[in-house]
């Protein structure tokens, strides 16, 4: 196919919303995103700057219920990647992922919108070991804070799905970010392609309920069983194997008993709560 016959085909919305448009993700995705809809409505509490050709821009903090329903208006569908992102403090995360998440949630019912893609993290799993395959059945077993937090998101979009039938895909991405440095980053590495193609399906398939999805591409060694959500069709094509020779021997990790070694959500493990005499 021709670019040019590309740009004349039929978009699948006519408007979507990010949320998240200020970070590593919303940078990297925001070329990706126009494919999706005449209109990209681009939403952030930070700066990020203006708005390109075919681009809206809000700044919007997810705890302002008011903000957050302003923000929702006119969208056919919702890529929601915005909140903390890592494990910190109670209070932001509260702030951002919870109250943030309710607000989303109200705004998208009130406004009749019937797509959610949720950006959820593996962190929702982090306490399966790292010799444990993991699918979307098993309960979860967050490692922080932030993994309650998404859990919380998923759970909650699961009510909006049983209760109203808002349609959620939950993604729970591995480690995106352009490069892999250790071995954990290595096994749950997802390339910036793949994630657009599996944004994609989950925006495009037909009926999807709501849906949990391991966001990670075909590298060697993964831990995660993606079969439940075979039906969005959704193939990786890149792999983290091309890094392999920038691991450095013991893979990156400290010792073999070490719990960022043990459990699969890694380093996430020593950030979180830990008890302070
Ligand atoms: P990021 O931290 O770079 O971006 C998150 C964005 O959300 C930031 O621009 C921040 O300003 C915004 N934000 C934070 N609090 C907010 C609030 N109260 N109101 C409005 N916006 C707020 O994170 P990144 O890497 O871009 O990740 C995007 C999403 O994907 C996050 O939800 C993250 O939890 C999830 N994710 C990312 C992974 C990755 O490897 N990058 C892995 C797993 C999940
Ligand atoms: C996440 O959920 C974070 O948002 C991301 O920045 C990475 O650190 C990733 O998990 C990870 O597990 O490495």
């Amino acid at each position: 196919m021709s670019d040019n016959q590309a740009e004349t085909m039929t978009k699948p919305f006519q408007r979507i919303l990010f949320t998240g448009a200020a970070g590593n993700l919303g940078r990297r995705l925001r070329p990706h995103l126009h494919a999706f809809a005449d209109v990209v409505r681009l939403a952030d509490v930070a700066d990020f700057g203006p708005a390109g050709p075919g681009e809206e821009v809000v700044l919007c903090d997810l705890a302002d219920r008011d903000a957050v329903l302003r923000m929702c208006e006119g969208v056919d569908a919702i890529l929601h990647f915005g909140g903390v992102s890592t494990e910190v403090e109670w209070e932001p995360i509260m702030h951002a992922n919870i109250h943030g998440m309710v607000n989303l949630y109200e705004a998208v019912h009130k406004l009749g919108i019937r797509r959610v893609v949720f950006a959820s993290s593996n962190h929702t799993m982090g306490m399966y070991r790292t010799t444990d395959l993991v699918d979307a059945t098993m309960p979860p077993r967050p490692d922080g804070y932030y993994g309650v937090s998404k859990v919380f998101g998923e759970t909650l979009s699961r009510f909006y799905w049983d209760r109203f039938g808002i349609e959620t895909v939950c993604l729970r991405i591995g480690y995106c970010w352009p490069e892999a440095t250790t071995y954990r980053q290595m096994v749950t590495w997802l390339g910036l392609d793949d994630l657009v193609e599996l944004l994609r399906r989950s925006l495009v398939t037909p009926r999807v309920g709501h849906t949990i999805a391991f966001g990670t591409s075909a590298n060697p060694g993964r831990w995660w069983d993606d079969r439940h959500a075979g039906f969005l069709c959704w193939t990786p094509k890149q792999s983290a194997a091309q890094f392999a020779d920038r691991i450095p021997e013991g893979g990156g990790y400290p010792a073999a008993d070490d719990v960022t070694t043990l459990y699969q959500g890694g380093p996430f493990l020593e950030m979180g709560p830990k008890y302070k005499p």
